[in-house]
Parts: structure tokens; C-alpha cells; sequence
């Protein structure tokens, strides 16, 4: 089944997909045996792997090839973070093609100006773009998608930029107008609240998708609930749980005077074999190596 298609699939078996990020094939493969529904190339993620903030600083190439690198190594679907869609809407239908064939099964994209601050940073200057400009860049999403399977969510960034909800429903309105198939709705407040009262109120027709990064009390069973919420994207889990791992154990060498201590504690060199599928490796030697 193509990949877009079994994103919808799933939704509809499953109710609530939840989507864990991946900076990396190898966090893409732990995330497929951990048994999340999909995979969210996280933008954040792929910036804080460069050492960079997550302010438009990476290309639309950069993304790509770390995209096209996660859909090479899982079976799972991808929803894809391309932030405002690189520009205008010009941009967006070059954008589409390019994530479309690179193996993408959604693409989320944000209300917010070019080039965007990130989200969840404190005092971060957050300007959102015109929302008949925003509709121009939904309905050209939708108007280049090749198979009506890929999802096109419209993300409002409303409440991260203090507008309050009124503007963040208003704004999620128009975007169902313009085509979007579902709602990302983000908060950066550090309980559910503004985004249960979001979904209190929403009366649309598109369901909602959320990122509990600021607010991991909302969980699967809270988001269930609700009744609207379709997708849970952990959006900056991955590379936090990967950075905490390296943090602590290069600390412990230096301490240490070397890795005899922390070497008990780190995934074994045979579990990094497994999950490089060196087995089937040995088994093509074998048989083709003359
Ligand atoms: C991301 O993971 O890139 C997101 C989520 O967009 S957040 O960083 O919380 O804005
Ligand atoms: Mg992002």
C-alpha cells in the first residue's frame, strides 16, 4: 500500500495515530519497534542535530535528504515538518512535489512569517502571515498533491503568538475553507489548557492534531477524549531522550578517566549490529561473495 495511503488507513483503524520524531533513520527504525503509527521529520529536531536553533537556518535540501534517508530504512509513514513551506506559495508547489516524491505522507505547514522562530522559546518574537495569504499557500498545497491520499495539515500558530483563541478558530476555520485536511493546533503553555478549551470549541469539520511538547500531561488517553484529536505528534522527544543518553555518558569518560564504567550502561555494539540488520549482510556474503 503506498505510504500516504496507509497513514489514512491507520487513522481510521486506529482512531488516535500517534507519531513519534525522527531526526535519523536510526531513531526512525527505534520509533518502528517501539510501534508508533508514523514518523514526524521534525524540523526542530534535524536543527538541533545540526547544532542549530530551529529559525529556518536549514535548507529545504538538508530536510529532504534526511527525509529521503528515514523513508529508505522504515516501513512507516512520514509526516513531514516543512514549517512555512520555504516562502510564498510559489514555494509551497515546489515544496509539495518535492516531499510528495521523496516519500512523504503528510506535510504540516505553519501559519508563521519566513523566516520562523521556533515555537516553544521563551520571548520569541512570533509573526504570523496574513490569513488570506496562508489560505493562497493551503489551497496550493492541495492543488499540487498528486494522490488526494497525502495529507495537507494546516498548523495556526495563533496561541503560541498570543493572539488568544478566538483568532486561533477563526484562523483554523479559514483553513478548512482553503482545503486543509486536519487542524495542527500548538501551545506553548505548560498545561493542556489552551488546547482542550481549542478543542472544546472547535466545531469544524477537520480533526485536530497536537504536539504535546510543552504540556505531556495531555497523553494518549486525555487526547482520546476529547473526540476531535486524530493525531499526537511527540514532537521534540527524540532528540532530548538521544542528547540526555550522549550527555551523561560522555560526562561519566571524562570523569571516569575512560568508558570501563559507562561501557555496561550503553547499548551493547551487538544491538547496534541488529539494528544495522548486520545479519542479513553476513547472509548476502555468503552467498554472493565468491
Ligand atoms: C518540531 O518538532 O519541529 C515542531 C514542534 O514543529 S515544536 O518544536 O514544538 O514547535
Ligand atoms: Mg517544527
Amino acid at each position: 500500500m503506498p505510504p500516504a495511503k496507509s497513514l489514512r488507513v491507520r487513522m481510521a483503524e486506529n482512531g488516535l495515530l500517534q507519531i513519534m520524531a525522527a531526526h535519523s533513520p536510526l531513531s526512525a527504525i527505534l520509533a518502528e519497534e517501539a510501534g508508533f503509527d508514523g514518523l514526524w521529520a521534525s524540523g526542530f529536531e534535524l536543527a538541533a542535530l545540526y547544532g542549530l536553533a530551529d529559525m529556518s537556518l536549514l535548507s529545504m535540501t538538508q530536510h529532504l535528504d534526511m527525509l529521503r534517508a528515514i523513508a529508505g530504512r522504515t516501513r512507516l509513514p512520514i509526516v513531514a515538518d516543512i514549517d512555512t513551506g520555504y516562502g510564498n506559495a510559489i514555494n509551497v508547489i515546489h515544496a509539495i512535489g518535492e516531499y510528495e516524491r521523496a516519500g512523504a505522507s503528510a506535510v504540516v505547514i505553519e501559519d508563521k512569517t519566513f523566516p520562523k522562530v521556533t515555537s516553544l522559546v521563551a520571548g520569541g518574537r512570533q509573526e504570523l502571515l496574513r490569513v488570506e495569504e496562508f489560505q493562497g499557500k493551503i489551497e496550493a498545497a492541495i492543488a499540487t498533491r498528486a494522490t488526494p491520499d497525502f495529507l495537507v495539515i494546516a498548523r495556526t500558530e495563533a496561541l503560541i503568538a498570543g493572539r488568544g483563541e478566538q483568532e486561533a478558530l477563526d484562523r483554523a476555520r479559514a483553513y478548512v475553507e482553503a482545503g486543509a485536511d486536519m487542524i495542527l493546533v500548538h501551545s506553548k503553555k505548560n498545561d493542556p489548557s489552551e488546547i482542550e478549551s481549542f478543542s472544546r470549541a472547535w466545531t469544524g469539520s477537520a480533526p485536530l492534531v497536537i504536539v504535546p511538547n510543552a504540556y505531556p500531561d495531555l497523553d494518549a488517553s486525555r487526547a482520546k477524549a476529547l473526540g476531535n484529536v486524530r493525531m499526537m505528534i511527540y514532537g521534540n522527544c527524540g532528540i532530548r531522550a538521544a542528547a540526555i543518553g550522549m550527555q551523561e555518558a560522555f560526562r561519566r569518560v571524562m570523569a571516569d578517566g575512560g568508558a570501563q564504567n559507562v561501557h555496561k550502561d550503553i547499548l551493547p555494539v551487538e544491538e547496534i549490529f541488529r539494528l544495522q540488520r548486520m545479519e542479513e549482510i553476513k547472509a548476502a556474503e555468503t552467498r554472493f561473495l565468491r
